[in-house]
């Protein structure tokens, strides 16, 4: 098995167990990326073969909400909602303490929104997701378009080597909220939480892609197994 392959087994192992903890007449959240798009597949297999009932779904993006229609799933608007039961996404980078990087398709905003309705979150990751200390990958940070430059210049100001995120054509990506994405290459995020509240000082930074709460659960395929990180409530 080549590798691609061989993550794209374990993203589709991790979505399968996580779909496994949805229970009947629950009100699901719904993640964005390769890995949440297996977990709705799941979903959807769930509810027409295994007596799955009542099942209601709010979407953290236009991609996830097209193919929850696609596939038939009733699906809500965040507004009319109060609280989601569960809700199943994915990551781009986690640590031990289940921090997390999200935002590499851009839902990092809807997700974060999501997360903080939600009584149980459940992040699902292929192993290359699993570090020491979070920062290699670029975190994402969503911005009002019209603060950008001001932005990027305090951003660079702050060392966090920020890059206005592009599409394939070379135009600002632009996210479902029409904000614009910045991504912040730091290499080694020594203290999250101090970041994270330095981001959200800055006027103009609609939300950043650090998760430091909400997650309940991380499951990560790994070869043919799957292994469950809790989050530990001692610290
Ligand atoms: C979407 O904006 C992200 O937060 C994704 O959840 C994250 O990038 C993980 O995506 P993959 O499952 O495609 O790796």
């Amino acid at each position: 098995m080549d590798n691609k392959s061989k993550i794209n087994l374990e993203k589709s192992n991790a979505a399968k167990l996580a779909v496994q903890s949805i229970r009947s007449n629950s009100i699901v959240g719904l993640g964005t990326g390769s890995t949440s798009k297996f977990a709705i597949d799941f979903l959807s297999e769930r509810i027409k073969n295994d007596n799955l009932i009542g099942i209601q779904a709010v979407a953290s993006s236009l991609e996830s909400l097209n193919q929850a229609k696609l596939l038939g799933i009733q699906t809500l608007d965040i507004n009319s909602v109060e609280t989601i039961d569960i809700t199943i996404d994915g990551a781009d980078e986690f640590d031990q303490d289940l921090n997390l990087i999200k935002g590499g398709g851009g839902a990092l905003l809807r997700e974060k929104i999501l997360a903080s309705m939600s009584n149980e979150v459940l992040i699902i990751t292929d192993s290359q997701k699993k570090v020491n200390q979070l920062g290699k990958f670029p975190l994402p940070v969503e911005v009002m378009k019209i603060a950008a430059t001001p932005i990027l210049k305090k951003l660079q100001k702050l060392n966090l080597n920020p890059v206005l995120r592009k599409t394939k054509t070379n135009q600002p990506f632009i996210s479902d909220n029409s904000n614009y994405i910045i991504d912040l290459n730091i290499g080694k995020i020594e203290n999250v939480n101090d970041l994270d509240l330095e981001l959200k000082s800055i006027p103009g930074i609609v939300e950043n892609g650090l998760f430091t709460k909400y997650v309940t659960r991380v499951i990560m395929g790994s070869s043919n197994e799957v292994i469950v990180f809790e989050k530990n409530t001692n610290t």
